[in-house]
């Protein structure tokens, strides 16, 4: 099924997409990294810094629930027995509190626990996906990719946390697998505002070299026009 081809305005051009083959893409909206006590905490980060992307986050997923878009959430995160956690990863900074201990929200990172689910205010809905990945992409070792190409989704509307990490991994992955990438600026979030701010330039610097950028309100336009009296007020 296909419909007719909406368009963004977006850095560094207008982004077209076509609701029936675009996927809502949420990258790790997760207490480890949104609420104290967590793995993002853990690491040294002030979690504060992510909070503002939850009521942009929440507009959108009311607006793409309207479309019918298909909505995929993932989580970080790794199995009880650590069996897919690299020690590379495991050993890596200086966390004071490792994956796999016992922190207050359960054991850090791992799947299952309730500080690895996504926080209450963006729990998924019925009939939309939640992929687990051990990773930083959501391609590695998921069923990421099996998902899209099962529902022919050919574009990825990107949000989530954190911009410079998890979502920046996910989409070089997608771009480098064909997927049109569109990032919403005010729905991704970092610890570290100039990394926010830049991880978003490469994005879109070279002519898009990775994808497009644009904010959650450009998106939510163009998926639900406002009629024109109420647009003019
Ligand atoms: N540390 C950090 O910024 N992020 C991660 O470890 N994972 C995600 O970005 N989800």
């Amino acid at each position: 099924m296909t419909s007719a081809p909406l368009t963004v305005p977006a850095r560094p051009y207008e982004f077209t997409f076509d609701p029936a083959t675009t996927a809502l893409v949420v990258i790790d909206m997760q207490r480890d990294f949104m609420e104290p006590g967590g793995f993002g905490e853990s690491l040294g980060n002030d979690v504060s810094q992510l909070r503002s992307t939850i009521e942009p986050l929440k507009a959108v997923f009311a607006a793409a629930r309207a479309a019918g878009l298909t909505v995929i959430h993932t989580r970080e995160g790794h199995l009880p027995d650590l069996s897919d956690l690299p020690p590379a990863k495991l050993n890596r900074g200086n966390a004071s509190l490792k994956i796999g201990d016992l922190g207050p929200k359960g054991r850090i990172l791992i799947r299952g626990e309730y500080g690895q689910d996504i926080i209450d205010e963006l729990a998924p809905i019925e009939g939309e996906f939640v992929v687990d990945k051990p990773g930083k992409g959501a391609f590695y070792a998921t069923s990421f990719g099996d998902i899209l190409t099962e529902k022919g989704i050919t574009s990825l509307v990107v949000t989530g946390v954190t911009t410079e990490v998890c979502v920046h991994t996910t989409v070089r992955e997608a771009n480098d697998r064909g997927y049109e990438c569109l990032v919403l600026s005010d729905c991704v979030g970092s610890y570290f505002p100039e990394f926010q701010r830049v991880a978003l330039e490469m994005i879109a610097a070279q002519g898009g070299i990775f994808g497009w950028v644009a904010p959650s309100a450009a998106f939510i336009e163009a998926l639900a026009p406002l009629p024109a009296a109420s647009a003019a007020q």
